[in-house]
């Protein structure tokens, strides 16, 4: 394991507009997904004022800068830009986001800003959402007038935050709009379509010369079997190409491998449905893959697969008490418990190997690639206040045990370049509301005052030092 992070490494945290501005119906801003979504009756919580990151984005970044924070991942609200999704610019959203980025520079908090974090604006997720094609064409037009505004200044950009958390959480799991379950056919056709809207939007920044780099953020979750047996390896397999796999191939092959597409097929076939694509698919992504500048890896967790021949079951843990997760997908596998592996209280298997695996993966399979930053990391936990510290231990045994995956890969020669920690301060959880924290830095969201929990002060020194500190 190499001793220190290389000179220049990233030491950030990571947030996403929905999650931290709040600010919803503020200066013009139009409706998203998730504003119809969380405030449909019998919704738990809502998005105001999650982290008032809109109001309070000054005293955040003052905090970052304090704790020798050097990076920071934020999203661009789409609706906040463009209040209908398309045509009528609104001017007070990119008065917005040109002071917030030019805070961010003057605090020496360099900003990685990525343009759709799953705000959909309401209108198109409506329209067939990213099974709609036409989607792709106002997804471009969306990131052209970004690029225009603040491409002189961002350096690093991300079409997409995690395609495949749309695709698997929207349609598979549930749990996010629209709730769909067990969707395998849309779930494959909105992955190809969201590869498609990065390629294009990729291709069109390159063209444009700007100073900045581009690339995406997947979430890269490690699928393990769960025995040597042939079956749970090929339930490994299968889960995944779905869910790994078959995007970075776009993204780095530039086409889908023959022996992605025939453990897709395979899918297909056992699920009933068939991927459509169009012969100027392809040229995109060729293109795409020989200019991405970095892969923006978001890594939690690992999977531990079984064959399985039932049908689709999902319950999902929504409220952080243990051991209530099922998912099983027909024609892919079961996700099931190691008992070797510990989880968090959202049965979260905290496996740092996979970690590890994935990024020699990445360098193994995808030797074009040129940069990695791990975009996202933390461990969800129920912090609170105790004789007025807040002790978050268990968040820091976690993330030392991923920065020590990180040192390992680098030493054998995987670039990864920066570490985002999940979250910069405390946001409101998309399926799980206010309860399930990630921050260095606790929210008290009765008053929006910010306090730092013992990981702050903690990754302080390990970015002073850029080595790992007990
Ligand atoms: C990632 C998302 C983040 C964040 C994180 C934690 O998938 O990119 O936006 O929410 O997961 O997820 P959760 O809040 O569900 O625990």
């Amino acid at each position: 394991m190499a001793k220190k992070f290389p000179a220049g490494f990233i030491f950030g945290g990571a947030t996403a507009a929905y999650q931290v501005e709040g600010a919803t119906r503020e200066d013009g801003r139009g409706p998203c997904v998730w504003d119809e979504y969380m405030n449909r009756p019998g919704a738990r919580f809502n998005a105001d004022p999650a982290s008032d990151f809109y109001h309070q984005y000054k005293t955040d970044l003052q905090l970052a800068h304090d704790y020798n924070i050097n990076g920071i991942r934020i999203s661009l609200s789409w609706t906040r830009i463009l209040p209908e999704g398309e045509g009528r610019v609104n001017p007070a959203g990119i008065a917005y986001y040109n002071e917030l980025i030019d805070e961010c520079i003057k605090q020496g908090v360099e900003p990685f800003v990525t343009l759709h974090h799953f705000d959909t604006p309401l209108k198109f997720f409506q329209n067939g959402h990213w099974l709609n094609r036409d989607l792709i064409d106002k997804f471009v037009e969306y990131a052209k007038i970004c690029f225009e505004a603040f491409g002189d200044r961002v350096t690093k950009w991300a079409t997409f935050n995690e395609p495949w958390s749309i695709a698997q959480n929207g349609y598979l799991a549930g749990n996010f709009p629209p709730n769909e379950t067990f969707q395998i056919e849309k779930a494959i056709q909105i992955e190809h379509n969201l590869m498609v809207a990065h390629a294009r939007a990729l291709n069109l920044y390159k063209s444009m010369n700007l100073p900045g780099k581009i690339g995406i953020v997947h979430t890269l979750e490690g699928k393990v079997a769960i025995s040597a047996s042939p079956a749970d390896c090929h339930a490994r397999d299968l889960d995944d190409a779905i869910s790994n796999r078959f995007m970075l191939d776009a993204c780095y092959l530039g086409k889908y491998s023959d022996t992605t597409m025939s453990l897709i097929n395979e899918i297909l076939q056992k699920n009933g449905g068939k991927l459509i694509t169009e012969p100027s698919d392809f040229d995109d992504f060729a293109r795409a893959a020989k200019q991405i500048d970095f892969l923006g890896m978001n890594y939690y967790s690992s999977h531990f697969l079984q064959a399985w021949d039932g049908d689709s079951q999902v319950v999902n843990n929504s409220t952080g008490e243990k051991g209530t997760s099922v998912f099983c997908l027909k024609g892919i596998g079961a996700r099931v418990s190691n008992p070797e592996v510990p989880t968090t209280d959202w049965d979260w298997p905290i496996y740092p190997e996979g970690m590890y695996r994935q990024l020699k993966r990445i360098a193994r399979d995808y030797p074009n690639y040129k940069e990695i930053f791990i975009s996202e990391n933390g461990m969800g936990y129920k912090d609170d206040f105790e004789d007025g510290k807040i002790d978050d231990t268990p968040r820091i045994e976690y993330v030392t045990k991923h920065l020590e995956a990180i040192l390992k890969a680098i030493e054998e020669g995987v670039k990864v370049k920066g570490y985002y920690i999940w979250s910069l301060m405390d946001v409101l959880s998309w399926s799980n509301g206010y309860n399930k924290r990630y921050g260095l830095f606790y929210v008290d969201y009765a008053n929006q005052k910010r306090y730092p929990k013992k990981s702050a002060y903690w990754y302080k020194a390990i970015s002073q030092r850029r080595e790992l500190v007990p």
